[in-house]
C-alpha cells in the first residue's frame, strides 16, 4: 500500500447534530474530569474550569472535545457508575448548550452513554471497545459514532506483563475484525465505527513503537483511525522526560500517525498539535488537487 491509499478521504461522520469532516486529519482535545487525571493534576475539576479549558481547546482548533470521568491510567481504581455520571454529565450539558461543541464521551458505562447522548453528546469513545455488559446495546441505540479501542486486560492490570502470541499489529487487527462483526450484528453499522490501536493499553514500549510504525495496515478496514499518544509513558520511556516535558515527543508521534493514516489525533496540547498535523497534511497533499 502507498501513502496515498491511506489518505483516501473516509466518509464524514454524523455525530448527532454535528458532522465531522474527516477528509483531512482532525484534533480531539482531552478534557479530564477525574480528580487524579495525571496530566492535568486535577486542576480542571470545577465545572467552570472545565468549560474554560474546553473553550480554549476549541479556539485552538480542536474539532472534538473528549470528556473522561474515569481514570484509565495504569493501575487506576475503578469509579462507581454514579460517580462517573456526576462528574461527566454537567460538563457535557454545558459544553453542548453554551459552546455548541462536538462532545465525545470517554466511557465504558452504558448508563453514561445513554444519558450523555440524550444531553447532546456526539460521539462515544470506549477504551474497552463496548465489551462491558449493555454497552454495545446502549451505543447501538444512541445512533452515535463509536471509537472502538484495542486494550488487553483492564487498566488495573494491563501494564503488569503485556504479552502477545503474534505480532502486536496482527493482534490488534484480529480484535477489530471480530469486534466490527459483533457491532454490526448488534445493529451498530460499520460506517459509525472509528478504530483506535490503543497506545499504552496493555502494551510495552516496544509494542507501541512497532504498532505506530506499522499502523498503516489498519487503514485496510476502510474506517477512520484515531490515535492517543499525548504525554504517554512511551514518550517518557524513550526520551526520559517527565509528563510536563513530553510535547515535542508527542508532536513527532502525531506527525507519524497522520502520515500512516490517522484521521483523529487525541491530545492534551491542541494548538501545537493542530499546527503539526496541518503541516504534515500539507506535505502529504502536495501534488494532489485536494
Ligand atoms: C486513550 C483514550 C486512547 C482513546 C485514554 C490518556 C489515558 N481513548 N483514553 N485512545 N487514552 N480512544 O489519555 O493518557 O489512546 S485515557
Amino acid at each position: 500500500m502507498t501513502m496515498q491509499d491511506a489518505n483516501v478521504a473516509p466518509h464524514p461522520l454524523r455525530c448527532g447534530r454535528h458532522q465531522l469532516d474527516l477528509s483531512y486529519p482532525r484534533v480531539m482535545g482531552i478534557l479530564n474530569v477525574t480528580p487524579d487525571s495525571f496530566s492535568d493534576g486535577g486542576r480542571h475539576n470545577a465545572l467552570d474550569d472545565a468549560l474554560r479549558h474546553a473553550e480554549r481547546m476549541l479556539a485552538e482548533g480542536a474539532a472534538v472535545i473528549d470528556i473522561g470521568g474515569e481514570s484509565t491510567r495504569p493501575g487506576a481504581t475503578p469509579v462507581s457508575p454514579q460517580e462517573e455520571l456526576d462528574r461527566v454529565l454537567p460538563v457535557v450539558e454545558r459544553l453542548v448548550r453554551e459552546l455548541d461543541a462536538l462532545v465525545s464521551l470517554d466511557t465504558s458505562q452504558p448508563q453514561v452513554m445513554r444519558e450523555a447522548a440524550s444531553l447532546g453528546a456526539g460521539m462515544i469513545n470506549d477504551v474497552r471497545g463496548l465489551r462491558w455488559p449493555g454497552a454495545l446495546e446502549a451505543a447501538a441505540i444512541s445512533g452515535l459514532p463509536v471509537c472502538l479501542m484495542h486494550m488487553v486486560g483492564e487498566p488495573t492490570d494491563m501494564q503488569l506483563s503485556p504479552h502477545y502470541d503474534m505480532p502486536v499489529e496482527d493482534a490488534v487487527a484480529a480484535f477489530f475484525e471480530t469486534r466490527i462483526a459483533e457491532c454490526e450484528a448488534a445493529g451498530l453499522r460499520r460506517d459509525r465505527l472509528v478504530l483506535d490501536p490503543g497506545f499504552g493499553f496493555g502494551k510495552r514500549v516496544e509494542h507501541n513503537l512497532r504498532l505506530l510504525n506499522r499502523m498503516q495496515q489498519l487503514t485496510d478496514f476502510g474506517l477512520p483511525l484515531l490515535v492517543g499518544m499525548s504525554r504517554k509513558s512511551m514518550i517518557g520511556k524513550v526520551l526520559a522526560r517527565p509528563v510536563e516535558e513530553r510535547l515535542p515527543g508527542g508532536l513527532a508521534l502525531a506527525t507519524m500517525a497522520v502520515e500512516r493514516g490517522a484521521r483523529i489525533v487525541r491530545v492534551h496540547d491542541v494548538g501545537p498539535t493542530v499546527d503539526a498535523v496541518n503541516m504534515t497534511w500539507a506535505v502529504l497533499q502536495e501534488g494532489t488537487d485536494a
